[in-house]
């Protein structure tokens, strides 16, 4: 049975939205039809459509009006989600948000509310999970090989210049935890599950940022897991894994390890093997960038399937509340100076 199109309009035509674009277009086999694309700057717009052969709009009313679509991606800055979103579901729109889901969690609230008063479904773009090596990591685990995780440590440490391409970075607030931490808290909770408390101490290591730009974290999990949760982007290192993430995790028989290059080293029972668990450039990605933009892809590919199914999203509007409770929650116990429980406090 071929399966069902899905009709996808995405919103924003910026840096990061091209990678969407382009993982669209890759799972056009698949059933994806990039059908329009839509941003507030004409000439994003223009270019986007006349690159993927698309209508184009600077309106998202006008977009949804030109219709018909199944199912919107919004590829704009977070301040911009709720009110595109509530658009999107007031239309019975499937709706797709990028990470951060929003700046506030009232804003967040709203969204995954609205959603479900509508019936349509909603997933956040938080793509590192749908990362090739997380996926191959999340594998070893449910093998067995290494028994129960009860210790890891789950790093994105990069002196890369993220500030060239998100120029906005500098004037956040809340910078690094909100932007990539909430990244790396996600991978912490696929890999050891749910939280129970979190402490945190955050550092502004470059004069020129006005949030924090250095987080380390440490996690106690509902499984009694402890993790150790950084995220930086001032280390100065020769061989720099951006944006690859490097973790290490240990279960009662025994460990994962990942190190730069996509490697990793799993010992089992005593017994170690080494595997390259990257995956080859695709025509459209490049070096840094490629294990991020794969993971767009491996994101987009998910949520096509369910779509398709009809089945909610591993990281649906509900599951990323909990994500992002808790960013909320490390920022929380790094102004308190105390641990925090993610659940209890938005309770
Ligand atoms: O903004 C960040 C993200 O979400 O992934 C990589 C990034 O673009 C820079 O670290």
């Amino acid at each position: 049975m071929t399966a069902r199109t899905i009709r996808i309009g995405v919103i924003g035509c910026g840096f990061y939205a091209q990678n969407h674009l382009n993982a669209w277009r890759d799972l056009a086999a698949d059933g994806a039809v990039l059908a329009a694309v839509c941003d507030l700057d004409p000439a994003k717009a223009r270019s986007a459509g006349e690159m993927f052969g698309v209508s184009w709009h600077t309106d998202v009313q006008a977009m949804l009006d030109a219709g018909p679509l199944d199912a919107v991606d919004i590829v704009t800055r977070q301040d911009t989600h709720r009110a595109i979103a509530e658009a999107a579901i007031a239309r019975g729109v499937s709706t797709i948000v990028q990470k951060p889901f929003a700046p506030t969690w009232e804003d967040a609230t709203a969204i995954v509310e609205a959603a479900d008063k509508a019936g349509v479904w909603l997933a956040v773009h938080e793509n590192f999970r749908y990362q090739a090596p997380l996926r191959a990591v999340r594998k070893a685990i449910d093998s067995g090989a290494i028994g129960e995780p009860n210790w890891a440590r789950i790093a994105f440490r990069t002196g890369f210049d993220v500030y060239r391409t998100q120029p906005y970075f500098y004037d956040e607030e809340r910078f690094v935890i909100a932007d990539v931490g909430v990244h790396v808290l996600d991978v912490a909770r696929f890999l050891l599950g749910d939280v129970a408390r979190i402490s945190c101490e955050t550092q502004r290591r470059n004069p020129r940022v006005k949030g924090e730009d250095t987080a380390t974290m440490m996690l106690r999990h509902e499984s009694g897991a402890v993790s150790l949760v950084e995220c930086t982007y001032e280390s100065r290192r020769a061989d720099d894994p951006f944006p690859e993430t490097m973790l290490e995790i240990e279960g009662d028989r025994g460990s994962i390890v990942v190190s730069r290059g996509c490697r990793m080293k799993l010992t089992s029972d005593g017994e170690a093997s080494e595997t390259d668990i990257g995956t080859p450039l695709l025509p459209w990605t490049s070096h840094p960038w490629h294990v991020s933009q794969e993971g767009a892809l491996g994101a987009c590919r998910h949520f096509l399937d369910c779509l398709q199914r009809g089945v909610p999203a591993e990281t649906r509007g509900a599951d990323n509340l909990k994500t992002y409770a808790l960013v909320d929650a490390a920022y929380r116990a790094a102004a308190e100076h105390r641990s925090v429980a993610p659940e209890s406090w938005r309770a």
